[in-house]
């Protein structure tokens, strides 16, 4: 059983690669970005709430993110394990997390952290805008934001990881197979 976290910059893989290590663990992959676009799309409540904030690349407010979340953990199909993609995101949603884990009785067993640098970034999100029309990758600012939302909110949450011993960090740069090799050789490790 494997309960993991799989986080990074945007464009880093976190999306490709989380459904992959999902299949292959035979556990569920859970992406809050996920959940937002199909929400947008289906113009739900939570749909509009979150819109203008994925829009400009900016974080959802975490009261929402984390109530999302908390009703998604307690699924039948996260009961054996989960790997969480693009949640948590800063120290308040860490703090949710641990919580939400306490109530459950469960721990995370491995954080695992995707790099690459930002010209590659933002070379594939500018891709994906053509190929998906996503709103968030076509736009310059969107994408800047996100990187920025990362580095200032999102990197400390990561070292808080790394101290607590769960952290692997693997290069997220090459091939999708090559990296889906190095992913699961870290997972081994
Ligand atoms: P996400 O859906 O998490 O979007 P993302 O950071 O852009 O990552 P994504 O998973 O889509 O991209 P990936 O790196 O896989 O979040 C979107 C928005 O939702 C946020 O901006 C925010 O507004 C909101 N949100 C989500 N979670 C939140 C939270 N916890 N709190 C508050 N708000 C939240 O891949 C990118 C591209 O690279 C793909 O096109 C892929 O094909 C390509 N790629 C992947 N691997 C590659 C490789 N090895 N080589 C070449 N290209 C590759």
């Amino acid at each position: 059983m494997t309960r993991m976290l799989i986080v990074g910059p945007a464009g880093s893989g976190k999306g490709t690669q989380s459904k992959r290590i999902a299949e292959d663990l035979g556990i569920v992959a859970i992406s809050t970005g996920d959940i937002f676009r199909a929400n947008i799309r289906g113009e739900t409540e939570l749909g509009r709430e979150a819109k203008t904030y994925v829009d400009a690349g900016d974080l959802v407010p975490d009261s929402v993110t984390n109530r999302m979340v908390e009703d998604r953990l307690s699924w039948e199909d996260a009961r054996g394990g989960f790997l969480l993609d693009g949640y948590p995101r800063n120290r308040t949603q860490v703090v949710a997390l641990d919580e939400m884990l306490g109530r459950l009785g469960v721990e995370l067993d491995v954080v695992l952290e995707l790099t690459a640098d930002r010209e590659e970034l933002t070379q594939r999100l500018k891709r994906r805008a053509e190929i998906e029309g996503r709103d968030d990758d076509a736009d310059e600012s969107a994408i800047r934001r996100r990187l920025e939302l990362f580095e200032s909110e999102t990197a400390p949450m990561i070292a808080e990881y790394e101290s607590r011993g769960l952290l692997r960090r693997v290069d997220g740069l090459g091939e999708v197979d090559e990296v889906n090799a190095r992913i699961m050789d870290a997972l081994k490790g």
